[in-house]
């Protein structure tokens, strides 16, 4: 009966963590997935999430099915952490927002969503960009292209080249857009070409699709919402899935939410609906638990101030991590430049290692790190740092 099915190849993340866990080599390290781990190599239990989770647990009641779109507290807080919580946007009623099952659900809900609503647009993914994209839309039946992105030879961004791919393109086209920290690369666009590229959207008719994956982990909560406010300001409609898997450290509730930026509140009402619609044939409607720890963080006021200052430390760790690196290669490797250690932003880095590189750090030093040269700087600590740095230096 399922002698045609063939064997999967594995996920070039998800797999390599598998391999990581069974690799019985002391000394190990971990820099594949997109985890943030204390200086212990843990992945941390946040203060915050600790006692949300106590709250919730203490106010534990029947536990019904949960609307489609998920609970109206959860939603409503999204909304505020996105946009801030007077932006006109949300005041209008114009932004139509889902708690999904992570941001992966919700970036596949919205997919869903296009595929039906504009059969004719095709997706424009960064060159490169985390895996899982291209998969996502192109299992929900969409085409996806690239358009450029990381500059290898300056370790930066092609800003000029994806402006003039974009302004090329056809209206209605996709164009999936990471808010900060970029995946896999750590280049992120800044302030003043982000205010570039929106009057091309508009102009274009380009559909935004941000992906929020790690606000918080750039240069802060607010500051890496700028491009979500930025273009609902402008006035153009867009999709955002946000997760707070990393944020909050909650990777296995699976808490997400899908935002669309809607011209007014009448389709914002719609496009709720059709959502829903998708929703309820996937898997009906989210789970309970984790979004309430997460809302109830988000809430409560003295939690909230809590999780800022939990988020905080974790920036500030990976920022002294990547200066510790740098450090290190700079004295071990004289003459090759390593400033991109210091200027890319987030959990990750793209060190230009090729896949031999790549193969050979695992098979001989136990150092684990995506085939792309994607480095997960969160997986740095103070015991692994130098090792690291050691066997880099000894395949370059
Ligand atoms: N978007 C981006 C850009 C992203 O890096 C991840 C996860 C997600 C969405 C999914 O998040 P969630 O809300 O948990 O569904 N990235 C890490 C883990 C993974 O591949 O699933 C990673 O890149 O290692």
């Amino acid at each position: 009966m399922f002698q045609h099915v063939e064997p999967f190849a594995g996920d070039p993340i998800l797999s390599l963590n598998e391999d990581f866990q069974k690799d019985p080599r002391a000394g190990k390290i971990n820099l594949s997935i997109g985890i943030y781990f204390d200086d212990a190599g843990r992945i941390p239990v946040l203060d915050s999430v600790r006692r949300a989770e106590a709250i919730v647990a203490a106010n534990v009641g029947p536990k019904p099915y949960l609307p489609i779109e998920g609970a109206a507290n959860f939603r409503s807080a999204v909304q505020g952490l996105l946009f801030g919580a007077d932006h006109e946007a949300i005041a209008a009623g114009r932004v139509a927002t889902l708690q999904t099952v992570g941001s992966s659900g919700g970036l596949k809900v919205g997919a869903d969503f296009i595929a039906r609503y504009f059969p004719g647009s095709q997706v424009w993914v960064s060159d490169p960009t985390w895996d899982n994209h291209r998969s996502m839309f192109e299992g929900a039946g969409l085409t996806v292209n690239t358009y450029p992105y990381y500059d290898a030879d300056t370790g930066g961004l092609k800003f000029d080249a994806m402006l003039s791919t974009l302004r090329g393109l056809p209206a209605k086209s996709i164009v999936l857009l990471h808010a900060c920290c970029h995946n896999p690369t750590g280049v992120d666009l800044t302030r003043a070409q982000w205010d570039a590229l929106i009057p091309v959207l508009r102009e274009r008719e380009l559909i935004a699709y941000l992906d929020l994956a790690y606000q918080g982990f750039g240069d802060g909560i607010e500051a890496d919402a700028y491009a979500v406010r930025a273009l609902a300001s402008a006035g153009v409609s867009f999709f955002i899935a946000n997760s707070f898997s990393k944020s909050m450290s909650v990777y296995g509730e699976r808490c997400g939410a899908l935002s669309v930026v809607c011209p007014d509140a009448a389709q914002a009402v719609n496009v709720l609906g059709q959502m829903k619609f998708t929703v309820r044939r996937n898997y009906s409607s989210p789970p309970i638990h984790g979004g309430q720890i997460v809302a109830t963080v988000l809430t409560d006021p003295e939690l909230r101030r809590e999780w800022e200052a939990e988020l905080g430390a974790m920036r500030e760790r990976i920022l002294a991590m990547r200066k510790k690196l740098y450090a290190v290669l700079k004295a071990k490797v004289p003459g090759r430049d390593f400033e991109y250690f210091l200027t890319q932003r987030g959990m990750f880095s793209y060190t230009g290692l090729s896949a031999a590189q790549v193969d050979t750090l695992r098979e001989q030093h136990a150092l684990y790190m995506v085939r792309s040269g994607r480095i997960c700087v969160a997986g740095l600590n103070s015991s692994n740092v130098e090792a690291t740095a050691v066997a880099i230096a000894a395949v370059l």
